[in-house]
């Protein structure tokens, strides 16, 4: 009896202790979580939210709550840091605290915590280094990618020649042109244009991407533990990964057949030699899952974000006559029409350098980031967030932040040049992210949209069957990406 009563007392005693201890150290590390709307069981913040616009929701909640607010997608409790300070004081100043990743529950059904985008840690860490060496070695920020984006560019005319000025939709045009510049990369060659299994993946990429961005999509965010059981389209987006991911594993194993462990041919390669060379290493990121996931990544993000900008750009331009009427102007006095363009005409191309940067900032491509995590314990501002939080870096609300931007809707390329008609950088233009995670294909990204933009105006005029005042600008999803509306267009060779 008196030993239970003194064991009672004891552990009493020590969860007070543990309670208080937890306590302190809150207390010590500078207080609380951000305020924020109070959270029900299981739905969180779900009666405050419209998954229809969840970014838009995130900005009114931050309205009332202020820049750094916290937010429940049903469990997940996640930190929201809106505008150009709340993202940069977390992502630069404290670059090493936010470098963790966070969820994104549509990939993560797939990846799994594999893979350089959607892992953490020493894997993350380790993918990374490998795989910004690897697509330097093949060529990515010199002369080699230079001219295999040229060539596919020649592609891509020819194509737009072969419509004859007929309204097509442009979508698929985009996205083989700028897949094969990947698929070089990552597989060794490009696709044909006719290739049916090229247009499948280019499908299921354009499929579960747009996914990520509805109403469904962002549903499935909150309550993806559920949901993965139930029928609904969250299950043809599961499908079009699964089939992305079975190709990559095809390839990987028909590469390892011909594998020369001196001469890699690309990126698939160049890991099966890394796997070899760290087999004895228990401790190696380098294997089988890691390098399917990763080649997925690489394939996916290179493809189509590029692509859907490209797109979203179009649109614009037709919106825009007097811009694109400017850009043909730059292009004939600068290039010419006898040459391709190349990367270093960027340097005497202000105007079309403004242009691609502000199509890039109203387009707007991945609007809340890729979700982060602090990977410790970390005083904010004036808030404590315990090591695992996740937070929404909100790129939009900084491509918007109208401390940078003064009339953030509207379309205006001269926001990017001086009054000399230089082109102007700004702090504020992150489409890439910023911090330790930002994306390492900028530079590739940027070569893309600049040498596909300039070759294609070069040769062509951008016509609409509607006039430019019905063209819709608005995005027809926001959600993980902005998804622009579908749309036809011609091709008039100039
Ligand atoms: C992505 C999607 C699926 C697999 N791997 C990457 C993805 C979409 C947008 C971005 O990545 C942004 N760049 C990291």
């Amino acid at each position: 009896m008196l030993a239970s009563g003194l064991l009672l007392v004891a552990l009493l005693a020590c969860l007070s202790v543990m309670v208080l201890m937890s306590v302190w150290r809150q207390r010590k590390l500078g207080g609380k979580l951000p305020p924020g709307p109070t959270p029900l069981p299981f739905i969180g913040n779900y009666l405050q939210l419209d998954t229809e616009q969840m970014y838009n929701c995130l900005m009114k909640l931050s309205k009332r709550y202020g820049p750094v607010f916290t937010v429940h997608l049903g469990t997940r409790r996640v930190v929201v840091l809106c505008g150009y300070d709340a993202v940069k004081e977390a992502l630069v100043d404290q670059a090493e605290e936010f470098s963790g990743r966070g969820e994104n529950a549509t990939f993560d059904w797939l990846f799994k915590g594999y893979g350089v985008v959607f892992s953490n840690g020493e894997r993350a860490k380790q993918l990374r280094r490998f795989s910004i060496t690897t697509l330097r070695d093949f060529g990515v920020g010199k002369r080699g990618i230079e001219e295999r984006i040229q060539e596919e560019a020649g592609f891509l005319i020819q194509a737009f020649r072969d419509t004859c000025g007929a309204f097509i939709d442009p979508t698929f045009y985009l996205s083989r042109t700028v897949s094969n510049v990947i698929s070089s990369i990552v597989f060794g060659d490009r696709f044909d244009y006719e290739d049916k299994e090229f247009l499948s993946l280019l499908r299921m990429m354009l499929g579960s991407f747009q996914f990520t961005a509805t109403s469904t999509g962002q549903l499935y965010e909150m309550f993806y533990s559920v949901m993965k059981h139930l029928p609904g389209p969250q299950q043809q987006a599961f499908k079009e990964l699964q089939g992305l991911e079975d190709f990559v594993a095809r390839k990987v194993e028909q590469n390892q057949r011909t594998l020369d462990p001196n001469s890699p041919r690309h990126f698939i390669d160049s890991f099966l030699i890394r796997m070899k060379e760290e087999k004895n290493n228990p401790n190696t990121e380098f294997f089988m899952k890691n390098l399917v996931m990763t080649t997925l990544n690489l394939f996916f993000a290179g493809t189509e974000t590029v692509s859907t900008t490209l797109r979203y750009g179009f649109l614009m331009l037709m919106k825009h006559p007097e811009v694109e009427a400017k850009l043909h102007e730059e292009i004939d006095q600068v290039i010419g029409r006898n040459r391709q363009p190349k990367f270093e005409d960027r340097a005497q191309m202000p105007y079309t350098e403004a242009v691609i940067h502000e199509i890039q900032r109203f387009g707007d491509m991945i609007p809340m980031g890729l979700s982060r995590r602090v990977i410790k314990d970390t005083k904010f501002r004036d808030f404590f967030l315990p090591k695992g939080t996740e937070v929404f870096p909100m790129l939009g609300s900084v491509l918007r932040d109208n401390k940078f931007f003064s009339n953030p809707e509207d379309f205006n390329p001269q926001r990017f040049l001086d009054d000399k008609g230089q082109f102007k950088k700004s702090d504020a233009f992150v489409p890439f992210s910023i911090g330790k995670r930002y994306c390492f294909g900028e530079g590739l990204a940027r070569m893309e949209l600049f040498l596909f933009l300039t070759t294609i105006l070069q040769n062509f005029c951008l016509k609409s069957p509607q006039a430019p005042q019905d063209i819709d600008v608005s995005p027809k999803h926001v959600g993980f990406a902005t998804i622009p509306r579908t749309y036809t267009m011609s091709f008039l060779a100039r």
